[in-house]
């Protein structure tokens, strides 16, 4: 009965807005390691608010390079550090600008929709 599917709809939407509205995480820091050129874990997947830290274990110089020109660390010797905070949700692509074959991607998702992103 459509009217009923309807009213189904609207409370599926509000219930989305209650789940996604209850602050049941903190903002968290995740670590991605730079190590024989790649980036690892190479995609990861974080909740809005998130901050993420590279490390460069190798011994020689990289960079975390946004594709969308949002950050840009500059070369970080070993044992160099960069941290940036994603606070939009969506799709964030970046790469080593002194080695562009090197590529990795965040994917910054909201409570409500992690777990789907999540999902093999
Ligand atoms: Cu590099």
């Amino acid at each position: 009965m459509p009217f009923r599917r309807r009213i189904s709809a609207v409370l599926a939407a509000v219930m989305l807005i209650l789940v996604g509205s209850t602050p049941t995480t903190r903002a968290a820091v995740q670590p991605i390691s730079i190590a024989e050129f790649s980036f690892s874990p190479a995609t990861l997947t974080i909740t809005v608010g998130d901050s993420v830290t590279w490390t460069n274990s190798d011994p020689l110089a990289h960079t975390v390079t946004s594709a969308t020109n949002i950050w840009n660390s500059g070369p970080l010797n070993q044992s160099g550090t960069f941290q940036h905070t994603f606070t939009q949700p969506g799709i964030f692509s970046y790469f080593c600008s002194i080695h562009p074959t090197m590529h990795g991607t965040i994917l910054v998702g909201t409570q409500t929709y992690l777990p789907l992103v999540q999902t093999r």
